[in-house]
């Protein structure tokens, strides 16, 4: 059971969540991730089980095979390699950049995270929601919401949140550990790239970010930070993981489709929040973006 680089709380809830499922039907598996899971999850009960194939990689290949979260198997990095060419894959998602790469595909575009589709499947199969699974499912909804405040906060995903409280998840100590509880470190990063705040298009745009010198692992929420400026429309954030290969970030407060702009390099995402990997000099990736960006917000709305 894989899901994307970069692993997020809904990738991590998601993994969590299917792990109990699988457990409940009493099948063996293994939860498998391309990289590390940021550790302000490690709260999340089975954590531990989640293998990052970057230290420990998997020299074994499965007939079945299940991806969560991802809009294209090509989001799962290694784990692709352990993949059998006849096995049957199970595509869970949310994005709708999906290309349906799996045999059978359970994609839902309007649900709020990979978390809530499956909290609705453990459900409808007649099995339970475990209190692990639970706060697992919260931590998947809650992120991918960022905290109930983007448009996929429907009714629907504060539903499934209730019934979450009501099995016994404790909204303000998980909203806590996962968004109150940074590493000293991570601060320090997040000053350094609040410093590096570029406001471009009349401060329509908002670029900020950070050089591998610099870097922490978990970068996740800082682009909300150049996203949350008064009179920004777009946001980019970016992060040098290698030298000269940048993991971007990008948010839209407007009717640009910034998902739409990530798949021209390559990644994918939401309307309002997506990403993609750029290799070259920052000095390149910011003109490329600069254009795009500028280009997204005179284009009339589709
Ligand atoms: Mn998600």
């Amino acid at each position: 059971v894989a899901t994307h680089f970069y692993p997020d709380g809904d990738a991590v809830g998601a993994l969590l969540a299917f792990g109990g499922i699988l457990d409940q039907l009493g099948r063996s598996y293994i939860l498998a991730v391309d990289d590390a899971c940021p550790v302000k999850y490690s709260f999340l009960p089975g954590f531990e089980k989640i293998r990052n194939l970057k230290n420990d990689p998997l020299y074994k290949s499965f007939d079945r095979f299940v991806v969560l979260d991802a809009g294209a198997l090509l989001r799962t990095g290694s784990a692709q390699k352990c993949i059998e060419p006849n096995a049957r894959i199970l595509n869970i998602d949310h994005h709708f950049t999906g290309d349906y790469y799996g045999d059978l595909n359970v994609v839902d575009t309007i649900a709020s995270a990979t978390s809530e589709i499956l909290h609705d499947l453990t459900l409808s199969m007649g099995l339970k929601i475990t209190p692990e699974m639970a706060q697992a499912l919260y931590v998947g909804i809650l992120t991918d919401t960022g905290r109930f405040r983007f448009a996929n906060t429907t009714p629907h995903a504060f539903q499934v949140c209730a019934n979450l409280v009501a099995l016994g998840v404790d909204s303000g100590s998980i909203t806590e550990q996962v968004f109150y509880n940074m590493p000293i470190e991570q601060v320090q990063a997040l000053a350094k790239t609040l410093a590096s705040i570029e406001m471009l298009d009349d401060g329509r745009i908002c670029l900020a970010g950070l050089m591998q010198e610099d870097a922490v692992a978990d970068t996740e929420g800082f682009v909300e930070h150049a996203a949350s400026i008064k009179e920004v429309l777009l946001a980019g954030f970016y992060c040098e993981v290698e030298p000269d290969l940048f993991k971007v970030s990008l948010r839209s407060r407007c009717e640009v489709d910034v998902s739409a702009i990530a798949t021209s390099y390559g990644g994918g995402g939401h309307r309002k929040a997506a990403g993609f990997r750029f290799r070259g000099k920052l000095e390149l990736l910011k003109a490329r973006l600069e254009v795009s960006l500028r280009r997204a917000l005179a284009e009339p709305i589709r």
